[in-house]
C-alpha cells in the first residue's frame, strides 16, 4: 500500500467515464441505427419478451457456443488439462458454469527454484505458440476442450502475447525450443530481434503511456505488437486456439499493448474473432492507460470490484449495496468481475482464501450482486510470504504439474464449496432480476437482498450469529439454505418464509444464508409493496433525455414510452403505479438500453436505480445526497504544506498526495471533504514523501462529520472558537526550503545480530533500491555512509536493515536528515561523529554526545529498534513513510499494482509484479545473508545490479 512516492507527482486526473460511456453508447447507438430491426419491433404482441436492438449488438463478443444463460466463468490456476476434463464432467458443468478460463497453454521456460520446483511463473514467459507445458500436451488440451463441451463447459484460454521470455541467456523451452534474448525461432511465434520493442529498459512509470506499453514489463521482451508480422504470428496462435474449440481469451497483461493494436491483432484473426475476449486491464485511477480504451477488441476486468469487495469486507460490507450504482466502473455488460485472481491472492490486493469466511461470503456476493459476468477462482495453497508465493503447483521432480486429488495434494478445490458451486446456478437463475429489499444490520455487517421473486441472501460478516426479521419477495414456503452444505437433496438447514413473505434467520457467525425458489417448497405467490415504484435511470452521456418503456401486467405503453424526469448528477426518474412488479426498457431517440443478459429489466419495489446493465433498490439521489465532512488537522512544524489524501464508500481516492489543507486558527488546518454518508478514510502528508498514518498503520476511518487528528489521535468536534476560524480557502502549495548542506555523514550503530548494516536512503524522492549499500566500518560498532549532492534536495531519508528481515525504520517514520553529521543509535539522533578521536583521549566513540537529560524529549528515545515491517509485508494502510517499501517498489519496475495501491486503501499488497518484485528482493535479501556468512560477496553485487536495471 505504501505509494510509491517518486510517481505521485506524474498521475494525472483519471479519464472521466461519462466521455467512454459517450462513445460506448455512440458506437452502440450506431449498432442499433444500422440494424435492420428497427425500434419499432417493441410493438409487437410479445412486447413483455422484447428484446432490444441494442441488444444485438452487445453480446458479439461472446462465445456462441455456449448458451448465453450460462456465463459463470471458472479460473482454474496451473490445473492440469486432464485435471479440468474430468472436474468439467464431474463438478463444473453439472453446477452450471459455462466457461473454464485455463492457465496459459502455450511453451514456456523451464524454471528452477532447486529444492522447490518450478515456480508457477514460467506458465507467464512463452518460448513458442507450440501447445506443450507443463499442464499437458496438446493433444490432452485438444480432448480437454472436448470433454467440457460434451458437459457444456467451455475453455477460455489465457493468452500471453504482449511478450516472449525474460531470460537473458539462452535455453530451451517445455517443448524443445531453443531460444535465446530476442531470437524465438518457433516455428509458430518465430521472432526475431526485429520483432521487439526498441525499449530494452523495464517500465518504471506508470504515468507514461509508451512505456508502459513499449517497454519490459519486469524484464519480459517486450513483442512489437505494431508489427504486421508480430501481429499476424499473434492471430494464427488465437485462431489455431480457437480451431481447436476455445471460446475465448483472456488477454494477459493487455494494458501493456496498445487498444488500437489489439484490435488490429483481432481482425487478423478469423476463427479467434467471433470468439469471446476480455483483457486484463489492470484499472488504477490516475493512470494514462484506462479499461474502457480496450472495450473495442472485447470486454475488461474491473479490478475496482474486486478492491471494493476486500475494503468492505475489512469494513463495512453495507457500503457494497451501492458498488452496482458507482458511475466509476464500467458498464456492467462490459465488466469482467471476481474475488480474486493468482496474482492478487499473492500480491493481497484482494481478498484470497486466506480470508476465509470472508473469502467464501465474497463468492455468494459475486454470484448474487448483478454488476459483471462474475468469475470464480481456484488455485493451489501457498504460504504467502516471501519466496513461497512463487512456488508452483504441485509438480513432479521434471517439473509436470501433477493431477489434482482435492483429497490429497496442495490444490485447495475451493470451487467445490457450496458458496461456489451451488451458487452457480442461483446466478443463472437470478441475473435478469432486480436486486430488491437491501436491509442493514449490526452496524452494517449482517445484510440482506432479494433477487426478483426468486432469490434471497443474507451475509454475517461479524463474529456472532445474528438473528434477524428480513423482508423479501419469495413466495410463502420452505426454504433450503443453499450455501449451508453441498447436500441440497436432504437439506442441513431451511428456513420458512410466511405469507408476508417475512423470514426469521439465524445467520451464522461468518456465514451466508442463500434462499432459492429452486430448493424450496414454495406454496404461495410473492408478496410485493402495493403502489407505486419510483425508477431512475442514469442517463448515457450522448441521450439528451430518457424514456421508459414498460408494462405493468401485460399492459405496455407505446414507444417510446413515458419520458423521465431529470433528478440529480444524470439520474432521471419517473414514478409508476406498478401494483409490485413490473418489466421495463430504457431508450432515446431509438437507442435502446442494453440490460446485462438482454431482455426486459424485471423491476419492483419503492424506489429503483438502473444503471450498468442492473437495477438495484436504492434511490440514488438520496445516496449521493451530499454529506460535508470538516477535517482538522494539528500542524506539523516541520512540515511547508500538509494534505489530506483519502476516499470513501465505494469511491476510490485521490490522488497522491491528495488535497492541501488550508490554515484554520492557530496551529490547525482545515478541509472540508464531500462524501456519500459512508466511512471517510483519511491519511495525511507533507507532500514530500512524509506520511501520517495512524498507530499500527493503516488509514484514519471516521462517520462523524467534525474531526479533528492530533498527535495521531482522533477526537469529534472542531479544535478551534468558531470566531478564531479562518475561511477555508484553496491554498497555494508551499515550496519547502531547500538543503543548504552538500552531503550527510551518516553513522549508524547496528543492534548485535547484524553483521554488516545496509543504509537504504532517499535523495527526495529518488530512493536506492532495496536493501540498499553497505555502510563501512567506521569505529568499533560504528558504520558510516556519505550521502552525497544533497544541495537543495527538500528532503533525505533513510532506513536500515541487515539484509534480512530486520529493518530499522524509525517505527515507519525513517529518518530524516537536515544535518552534514548524524549518528543513529538505538533510535537515537544525534550530530556529531561517535568515532571523533579527540587528541590524547582514549577509546574512540567516547567522544559520543551523552545520552539525553532524563525525561528530555529525544525522538525515538521511548521506542525499541524496530523490526518491522520488512520490506515485502509493510504494515497496512496508505502511504506509509516506510522507505523500504518505496525502494521495493521500484526494484519491481513499479508494477501495476502497485500504482493500485494508490486507490486502494484497503489494499496491503503492492500488485502482482511488484509482488513478484518483492519476493526477488526478499530473495536477494536471504541469498545475500548466507553469501555474506560464506564469504562470496560476487553474487549480491551481481543481484544489486539486477535490481538497479529493474529499476532503471
Ligand atoms: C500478468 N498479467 O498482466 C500475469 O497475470 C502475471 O501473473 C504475470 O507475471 C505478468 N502479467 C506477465 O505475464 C508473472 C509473475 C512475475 C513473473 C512473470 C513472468 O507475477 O513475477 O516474473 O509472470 O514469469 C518473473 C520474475 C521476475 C522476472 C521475470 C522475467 O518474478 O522477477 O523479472 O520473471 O524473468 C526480472
Ligand atoms: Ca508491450
Amino acid at each position: 500500500m505504501r505509494v510509491v512516492t517518486h510517481r505521485s507527482g506524474e498521475r494525472k486526473k483519471p479519464v472521466k467515464w461519462q466521455k467512454s460511456i459517450g462513445l460506448l453508447a455512440a458506437a452502440c447507438l450506431f449498432v442499433a441505427l444500422s440494424a435492420s430491426t428497427p425500434a419499432t419491433a417493441h410493438l409487437d404482441a410479445n412486447a413483455s419478451k422484447l428484446q432490444t436492438v441494442a441488444t444485438q449488438s452487445q453480446i458479439v463478443t461472446r462465445a456462441p457456443d455456449v448458451a448465453p444463460s450460462k456465463n459463470a466463468i471458472l479460473n482454474m490456476f496451473q490445473w492440469t488439462w486432464n485435471s479440468i476434463a474430468t472436474e468439467c464432467t464431474d463438478v463444473i458443468g453439472p453446477a452450471g458454469f459455462g466457461y473454464v478460463q485455463v492457465s496459459p497453454p502455450q511453451e514456456h521456460i523451464i524454471g528452477d527454484m532447486g529444492a522447490n520446483g518450478s515456480p508457477w511463473w514460467t506458465s507467464y514467459q512463452p518460448v513458442s505458440y507450440k501447445l506443450e507445458s507443463k499442464l499437458g500436451t496438446a493433444e490432452e488440451f485438444a480432448a480437454m476442450v472436448n470433454t467440457c463441451k460434451a458437459a457444456n463447459v467451455s475453455i477460455i484460454a489465457d493468452a500471453v502475447i504482449n511478450h516472449m521470455t525474460g531470460q537473458t541467456t539462452p535455453g530451451t523451452g517445455w517443448g524443445g525450443t531453443p531460444y535465446s534474448l530476442e531470437n524465438y525461432p518457433g516455428p509458430e511465434g518465430q521472432y526475431t530481434s526485429e520483432h521487439f520493442h526498441d525499449c530494452k529498459t523495464d517500465i518504471a512509470n506508470y504515468g507514461d503511456r509508451e512505456e508502459v506499453q513499449n517497454c519490459r514489463l519486469v524484464a519480459l521482451q517486450d513483442l512489437d505488437t505494431g508489427s504486421a508480422y508480430v501481429q499476424q504470428e499473434i492471430a494464427d496462435y488465437l485462431d489455431k486456439l480457437a480451431n481447436i474449440g476455445v471460446a475465448g481469451f483472456r488477454i494477459d497483461a493487455a494494458k501493456h499493448m496498445d487498444a488500437t493494436e489489439l484490435e488490429q491483432i483481432k481482425s487478423r484473426t478469423t476463427s479467434a474473432q467471433e470468439k469471446f475476449w476480455i483483457h486484463e486491464v489492470i484499472g488504477s485511477g490516475g493512470e494514462p492507460i484506462q479499461p474502457t480504451e480496450y472495450l473495442g477488441s472485447g470486454d475488461s476486468h474491473e479490478f475496482n470490484y474486486a478492491r471494493t469487495l476486500k475494503a468492505s469486507f475489512n469494513g463495512k460490507i453495507s457500503n457494497l449495496q451501492k458498488l452496482g450504482i458507482n458511475q466509476d466502473l464500467l458498464e456492467g455488460y462490459r465488466a469482467g468481475v471476481f474475488v480474486d485472481n493468482h496474482d492478487t491472492e499473492r500480491n493481497q490486493e484482494t481478498l484470497s482464501h486466506h480470508a476465509g469466511n470472508k473469502y467464501l461470503q465474497a463468492n455468494v456476493f459475486l454470484f448474487s450482486y448483478p454488476y459483471g459476468s462474475p468469475s470464480a477462482y481456484t488455485g493451489y495453497e501457498f504460504a504467502n510470504d516471501g519466496i513461497a508465493r512463487e512456488f508452483g503447483a504441485p509438480q513432479s521432480p521434471s517439473g509436470e504439474v501433477l493431477d489434482v486429488d482435492c483429497a490429497a495434494n496442495a490444490f485447495t478445490c475451493i470451487h467445490r464449496q457450496p458458496e461456489i458451486s451451488n451458487m452457480v446456478g442461483f446466478y443463472n437463475d437470478v441475473r435478469a432480476t432486480e436486486l430488491n429489499n437491501w436491509q442493514n444490520f449490526e452496524n452494517g455487517n449482517v445484510v440482506g437482498y432479494g433477487r426478483g421473486e426468486q432469490g434471497f441472501v443474507a451475509l454475517n460478516n461479524t463474529e456472532q450469529e445474528s438473528k434477524q426479521t428480513f423482508r423479501t419477495f419469495l413466495p410463502q414456503g420452505t426454504y433450503c439454505n443453499i450455501v449451508a452444505s453441498n447436500e441440497l437433496e436432504n437439506c442441513a438447514q431451511t428456513y420458512t418464509v410466511d405469507a408476508a413473505g417475512q423470514v426469521d434467520i439465524t445467520v451464522p457467525a461468518g456465514k451466508s444464508v442463500v434462499l432459492w425458489t429452486s430448493h424450496s417448497t414454495k406454496t404461495g405467490a410473492p408478496v410485493y409493496d402495493e403502489g407505486e415504484t419510483t425508477v431512475y435511470f442514469h442517463k448515457y452521456s450522448s441521450w439528451a433525455d430518457v424514456n421508459m418503456h414498460y408494462g405493468v401486467a401485460e399492459a405496455w405503453t407505446t414507444p417510446p414510452g413515458a419520458s423521465m424526469k431529470d433528478t440529480c448528477d444524470g439520474w432521471y426518474s419517473i414514478t409508476v403505479p406498478s401494483n409490485g412488479s413490473f418489466e421495463a426498457v430504457f431508450n432515446y431517440q431509438g437507442d435502446w438500453n442494453k440490460q446485462l443478459h438482454g431482455g426486459n429489466y424485471r423491476l419492483s419495489g419503492d424506489k429503483i436505480a438502473v444503471t450498468h446493465g442492473s437495477a438495484i433498490n436504492i434511490d440514488p439521489c438520496a445516496a449521493s445526497a451530499l454529506t460535508k465532512v470538516v477535517v482538522y488537522y494539528k500542524a506539523n512544524p516541520a512540515w511547508a504544506n500538509h494534505n489530506v489524501h483519502y476516499g470513501y464508500g465505494t469511491k476510490g481516492w485521490t490522488t497522491p498526495p491528495g488535497e492541501l489543507m488550508s490554515p484554520t486558527c492557530e496551529g490547525w488546518l482545515r478541509k472540508t471533504i464531500t462524501t456519500d454518508g459512508s466511512e471517510l478514510e483519511l491519511v495525511f502528508n507533507n507532500g514530500n514523501g512524509e506520511w501520517d498514518n495512524p498507530i499500527g498503520g493503516g488509514n484514519y476511518r471516521s462517520d462523524a462529520t467534525v474531526i479533528a487528528i492530533d498527535n495521531k489521535t482522533m477526537t469529534f468536534g472542531a479544535p478551534c472558537a468558531p470566531e478564531d476560524e479562518l475561511p477555508e480557502e484553496n491554498p497555494e502549495p508551499v515550496e519547502p526550503e531547500g538543503l543548504e548542506i552538500d552531503q550527510v555523514k551518516v553513522f549508524y550503530r547496528a543492534p548485535h545480530a547484524w553483521t554488516v548494516p545496509y543504509i537504504h536512503f532517499g535523495r527526495g524522492d529518488n530512493w536506492t533500491s532495496a536493501p540498499g549499500l553497505p555502510m563501512t566500518e567506521a569505529c568499533e560498532g560504528w558504520y558510516t555512509y556519505t550521502i552525497n549532492e544533497v544541495l537543495g534536495l527538500t528532503s533525505v531519508s533513510a532506513v536500515f536493515n541487515n539484509v534480512g528481515s530486520d529493518w530499522d525504520n524509525n517505527n515507519d517514520l525513517n529518518y530524516k536528515f537536515t544535518t552534514e553529521i548524524v549518528a543513529i543509535e538505538n533510535g537515537n539522533t544525534t550530530f556529531a561523529d561517535p568515532c571523533f578521536e579527540e587528541p590524547g583521549s582514549g577509546e574512540p566513540g567516547t567522544e559520543t554526545p551523552s545520552p539525553s537529560e532524563p525525561g528530555s524529549e529525544q525522538p525515538g528515545t521511548e521506542t525499541p529498534l524496530p523490526t518491522e515491517p520488512i520490506p515485502n509485508e509493510p504494515s497496512n494502510g496508505l502511504p506509509i513513510a516506510a522507505g523500504p517499501d518505496d525502494g521495493d517498489a521500484q526494484v519491481l519496475g513499479d508494477s501495476e499494482e502497485t500504482d493500485d495501491d494508490q486507490d486502494n486503501p484497503n489494499s496491503t499488497s503492492k500488485g502482482d509484479l511488484a509482488d513478484t518484485g518483492s519476493v526477488v528482493s526478499v530473495l536477494i535479501a536471504v541469498l545475500s545473508v548466507l553469501l555474506l556468512v560464506t564469504g562470496v560477496m560476487t553474487l549480491i553485487i551481481v543481484r544489486i545490479k539486477q535490481n538497479n536495471q529493474a529499476k532503471a
